[in-house]
């Protein structure tokens, strides 16, 4: 889910992940899922956000590169709506790649492309429902609290959705973009409960800032085991429903097996003073006719 070539990203990763969780079990998280409550008017959090919650954020992010961040604007009968948004979409998409045969374990369409077997990307440019803009406005929020790149705010660039199937296998491990991407942020908004090392997102904490781990990422490919580092480790944070995830496009990350639906929102935050442009993450040919035609 970012500017950068996404076939790109997965040459990055060399094993895939059972191999890799084989090698070394994840660690525990660092991350906690307590919600925060607060009786502030929005303003005043987004403008007086409290130096400890916005720093402890700040200094989470540039050291491990993932956070989990906690929002009071997102109440559960929007993440129902989003919820069931998402599987209905995902599985009208299905169906139409299913009757033109095609294989679904590697789909590339305009509207939705296989990440993995059993992940699929779903592009929403064109079918957002009204309550994306909440989950938006929860993300936007929550974005003043990362660390910038820039001179401008923060502002949503693109936005989609990722449903790990019932036998979804471990993806690769890669990043979103190469390591000029400082400042891009993509947020997931989990739309059921994710636990703490269960199928979730995984990922290499500090491999966003650390030319050495991107190395050895890089030599999986070759299967160069010795090249693993000493400090090599997957963490797996849990996400409670109403919390977002979000994570530095250079950080490496995998989704972790799956046995369920687990559908995700996400966001692509740019703190940035350029623009990007995430077209070229998406082929061209259509599933379904255009909205409205
Ligand atoms: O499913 C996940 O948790 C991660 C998905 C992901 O990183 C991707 O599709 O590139």
């Amino acid at each position: 889910m970012g500017n950068m070539p996404r076939r790109n990203h997965l040459t990055l990763a060399a094993l895939a992940l059972p191999i890799i969780c084989a090698l070394r079990p994840p660690a525990p998280t660092t991350a906690t899922t307590c919600r925060r409550s607060t009786t502030v008017t929005e303003t005043e959090r987004r403008m007086g956000e409290s130096a400890t919650v916005a720093g402890d954020t700040i200094q989470t992010m540039e050291r491990d590169g993932f956070a989990v961040l906690e929002t009071t604007l997102l109440a559960p009968h929007i993440l129902n709506e989003a919820r069931d948004f998402v599987l209905a979409r995902h599985s009208t998409l299905i169906e139409a790649a299913s009757k033109r045969g095609a294989d679904l374990d590697r789909l590339d369409f305009y509207e939705i492309a296989s990440r993995n077997p059993g992940r699929f990307d779903l592009r929403l440019d064109e079918e957002k429902p009204a309550v994306w803009t909440t989950l938006e406005e929860a993300v936007l929020d929550a974005a003043y609290k990362l660390p910038r790149a820039g001179t401008r705010p923060p502002r949503v660039e693109y936005a989609g959705a990722v449903v790990s199937e019932p036998g979804a296998t471990a993806q690769k491990l890669h990043a979103d973009g190469p390591p000029s991407s400082q400042g891009l942020y993509t947020v997931f908004v989990p739309l059921v409960d994710v636990p703490q090392d269960g199928d979730g997102t995984a990922f290499w904490p500090g491999s966003h800032a650390s030319p050495e781990k991107l190395r050895a990422a890089a030599a999986f490919n070759a299967a160069r085991f010795d090249d693993l580092p000493p400090d090599f480790e997957l963490v797996a944070p849990g996400v409670a429903r109403g919390s977002l995830l979000a994570f530095d496009y250079r950080v490496l990350h995998a989704g972790n097996p799956c046995a369920r639906h687990r559908p995700v929102a996400y966001f692509v935050v740019n703190t940035r003073d350029d623009a990007v442009d995430d077209a070229w993450n998406w082929a061209s040919e259509r599933l379904l006719p255009p909205e409205g035609e």
